[in-house]
């Protein structure tokens, strides 16, 4: 007889079809389940899965198998953020249309991931380049104009010479501002670009209390939205221009001695004197080429120009200069500052250069302060001083409101109708205006007669036509077909033209969670039903360079949709089916998996010739090897290196695991009874359901790799325990049946394979996850080494509270003790509790 050896390739092609056909994996609503919604991040259709894409789905796929195992209705999906810039960018390169390349990477990607043996539910797929899913994508765009959140305006956008397009704040990289995708340094460009107002929602993005999510991306997308409180102060320039700055630091008003511009300000050319002009203009066109980074710099020298113009205090109508410096950012605030040079350090650096007065106005209690021999500005808190009538007022080093001076003088402005309580968000608003072919057409018209008109709903979608000149010329694509644009205005019906940018493909990501419901519903986005009983994600994941664009812009996509009414019908339930509130953000938990680099510790590049192809890996181990590997080798919100060599230990876990399931158990001998010894038998059961505790738990906090070395130590036990002479035990099945249920969502081929051939009906994947005995995996039994003369004999298992006595006596009656006393009689035996028995001869 052949040996049965474990051969992956054909189990693992043989049950992938008989899940197919048995559409094991769909998912539908059913309101006596429970639900969980668990969704991983939608990769771009960029040619084949690497590694990195099996990290990031098959630790999820694991979670969410099990998730099901343990009762719940589990919907897991998958699609393709299908539009944007690497399609154009190929088709440029290789001469292919950017929708045959597209889908045909999609069919690539969609078998490999079917090799990898997800439980997607490829029913609910939702591609954004598919007509059926841009339609919507278009439709938000319409709600949200007609909401007020998409607007348009002239605006400087970063530009990418080389891609040709314009680049969103996050697409720009690095220190020397390079374009994420070819690294480009990017250019300055004035155009008509639409924009969402994500900053009408910068206070409610700020609150995470309602989700579960790492405390790093809370972090990242707190400083993003980069909240300041403080005042608006208007200050005006002997001409009488008024000039608003921000200030976090409205007690130090008293201490300002002069003013500062941004190059790009308004009124730069208004209050530059006649006898500056020369100077500004070099100085501006100087700035204009520097990024936003530089100019933030607190390393950098700081530089600037006399406008020749003064400005007046309002709080004390004192005459200060006002200068022109790149410190400034046109971005941010109002434009212009108050200079504070005794208690800011940027302002404190530009004086001491310019020999501009320094003024301290807030001195440590019982100090003084001199401002023309202070080392560096005082930023921190103190007792106000040279401030009118704020004199003796006591600051703190508190931000905001919560510093009694700052609150003070901000009441006291609003009373002298001088300035006002203001908050400041760094948020800008999100920029969505792309300048290229393959992305969703904005659904706008604009006409003579009637200005911007969006398209109507019953024109939807506004189809991307397939017959364009995609080769970048540094205007829309659209922009240069013969007759796409050309349009009947939907309002007027005279001669219209079509809006010829299409969306940042960001904003097709921001909602596919919810296309995944329905992906062929064609009344609404997605079907109110499925949405009722699925809404919200209740678990996410995806990678950390996310957090900032795709994480927040997602949260804003669900609160735009909340307030435009489109959640409406949605009744969401709570985790025991009844009714809850609506939901007002997307993803109720939240895990960022690690990143798996090359084996030289480098991220995996094809020009570094570092890239592990899963496709490979998978013909030579089989899928289940490669899954098995990818979660016990890392820690996955750490990943890190590839080792191939390591792979071998999962080989290894494997074969082992088929072979002690597969080979027939051996005779029964020894004990004439077949029953072995009761502490075997409880030393099996302790670790089953010990590893089904450890199992259990370590898969409901993502810790894949601790359980499987909890499955692989298990097996060990059960090896031991099946070469023992006695292993035709009912504790032998259930702990065979334990295996392969615990292994079934971190290797499901194996698992099923091992199910039917152990006499179980289809599937495995059907079947409740194990439930741990607490009072069997108490069972306290511990090890005993048995010496004999200080030399180590042998090991017997005993109840942990053992007597002196019976210990004794066990290792008086074990085997090898005999053997060794050899009929002789011992003249000593002693023991120590926990640890061994000693027989002295
Ligand atoms: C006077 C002052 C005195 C300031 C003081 C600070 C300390 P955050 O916390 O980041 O919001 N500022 C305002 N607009 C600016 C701009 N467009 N470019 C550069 N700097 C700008 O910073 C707020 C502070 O940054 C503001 O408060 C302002 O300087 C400066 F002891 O006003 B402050
Ligand atoms: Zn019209």
């Amino acid at each position: 007889m052949t040996k049965d050896i474990y051969n992956p390739q054909e189990i693992e092609a043989r049950w992938q079809k008989r899940w197919e056909d048995t559409a094991l994996y769909r998912s539908e609503v059913d309101t006596s389940r429970p639900k969980h919604y668990a969704v991983t991040m939608l990769p771009y259709p960029s040619g084949n899965l690497h590694i990195g894409h099996w990290y990031a789905m098959s630790p999820p796929d694991a979670r969410a198998r099990f998730m099901r195992m343990r009762g719940y209705n589990v919907l897991f999906p998958m699609g393709f953020d299908a539009f944007g810039l690497p399609a154009e960018n190929a088709a440029i390169k290789n001469n292919v249309h950017p929708k045959k390349w597209t889908y045909s990477n999609i069919d690539t990607m969609r078998r490999q991931m079917k090799s990898m043996g997800t439980m997607f539910d490829w029913e609910r797929e939702a591609i954004s380049a598919d007509p059926e899913y841009y339609k919507w994508t278009q439709w938000f765009f319409i709600q949200f104009f007609k909401k007020g959140l998409a607007y348009k305006k002239l605006a400087a956008v970063d530009f990418c010479p080389h891609c040709n397009t314009t680049l969103a704040r996050e697409q720009v990289w690095g220190e020397d501002r390079h374009c994420e995708r070819c690294g480009t340094p990017v250019i300055k460009k004035e155009l008509d670009q639409w924009f969402f107002k994500i900053t009408d929602y910068a206070e409610e993005l700020l609150d995470f209390s309602s989700i579960e999510w790492p405390e790093r991306v809370v972090t990242m997308q707190t400083n993003w939205i980069g909240r300041s409180e403080g005042a608006k102060v208007v200050f005006k320039t002997e001409s009488g221009h008024e000039i608003p700055i921000f200030t976090t630091r409205p007690d130090t008003l008293w201490g300002a001695t002069f003013m500062v511009m941004a190059p790009e300000h308004p009124l730069v050319d208004v209050i530059t004197s006649p006898e500056q002009p020369a100077a500004v203009e070099v100085y501006v066109a100087q700035a204009s080429r520097l990024s936003d980074i530089d100019r933030e710099s607190a390393e950098r020298e700081k530089t600037g120009v006399f406008s020749g113009g003064y400005a007046i205090n309002p709080v004390n109508g004192e005459r200060i200069p006002i200068w022109i410096a790149d410190y400034v950012l046109i971005t941010y605030g109002t434009g212009a500052i108050m200079a504070v040079p005794a208690h800011d350090e940027r302002d404190f650096a530009f004086a001491r250069k310019y020999s501009l007065e320094i003024r301290p106005v807030i001195v440590p209690e019982g100090q003084t302060m001199d401002g023309a021999t202070m080392e560096e500005a005082w930023p921190h808190e103190g007792i106000m001083v040279n401030s009118g009538p704020f004199n003796g007022t006591q600051a703190t080093s508190d931000k905001g409101m919560k510093n009694p001076a700052i609150c003070a003088v901000v009441e006291w402005l609003e009373e002298k109708g001088i300035g006002e309580r203001h908050t400041n968000y760094r948020l800008r608003d999100w920029l969505i205006s792309r300048q290229r072919y393959w992305g969703a057409p904005i659904p706008m018209v604009s006409c003579e007669q009637c200005g911007i008109v969006p398209v109507p709903d019953d024109q939807l979608p506004v189809l991307l036509p397939d017959d364009v000149e995609f080769m970048p010329t540094g205007e829309s694509p659209l922009k240069l077909h013969p007759t796409w644009k050309n349009v009947a205005c939907p309002q007027c019906g005279g001669a219209a033209e079509r809006e010829t940018d299409t969306l940042d493909t960001f904003m097709c990501s921001s909602w596919y969670q919810y296309r995944y419901l329905s992906p062929h519903y064609d009344s609404y986005p997605f079907d109110p039903e499925e949405a009722s009983y699925w809404l919200p994600v209740d678990h996410y994941s995806g990678g950390i360079e996310h957090a900032t664009m795709h994480l927040l812009y997602t949260r804003f996509f669900t609160k735009a949709m909340r307030d435009c009414g489109i959640f409406d019908n949605v009744k969401p339930m709570d985790t025991t089916n009844q009714p809850a509130s609506i939901f007002s953000e997307p993803m109720t938990r939240l895990f960022n998996q690690g990143i798996i680099l090359g084996e030289d510790g480098d991220k995996m590049s094809k020009s570094k010739g570092n890239v592990v192809d899963p496709d490979d890996l998978v013909a030579e181990y089989g899928a289940d090897v490669v899954r098995t590997y990818l979660m016990f080798a890392f820690e996955w919100d750490q990943g890190g290196p590839w080792r191939k060599k390591d792979i071998k230990g999962p080989v290894r876990f494997l074969r082992d695991v088929w072979n002690l399931i597969v080979e027939p158990l051996p005779e029964p001998s020894g004990d004439p009874a077949g029953t072995a010894p009761e502490e075997a038998i409880r030393v099996l059961r302790r670790k089953v359901h010990q590893t089904i505790q450890k199992v259990t738990t370590d898969l409901e906090n993502f810790s894949f790799n601790t359980a499987i070395a909890a499955l692989m130590e298990l097996k060990n036990t059960m090896q031991d325990f099946r070469n023992s002479p006695v292993a035709h035990t009912e504790a032998w099945n259930e702990s065979v049946r334990s295996l392969v249920l615990m292994m079934a969502p971190f290797t499901p081929h194996i698992a099923e394979e091992l199910w039917a051939r152990t006499g179980n009906e289809y599937s495995v994947h059907q079947q409740a996850w194990p439930v741990a005995d607490p009072k069997i995996a108490a069972a306290d039994f511990i090890e005993l080494v048995v010496q004999v003369n200080g030399k180590v004999r042998d090991k017997i298992v005993v109840p942990a509270d053992v007597t002196e006595e019976t210990a004794k006596a066990k290792a008086l009656a074990n085997e090898k003790v005999q053997a060794a006393l050899n009929g002789g009689v011992p003249k000593q035996v002693i023991y120590v509790p926990g640890r061994l028995v000693n027989v002295v001869v």
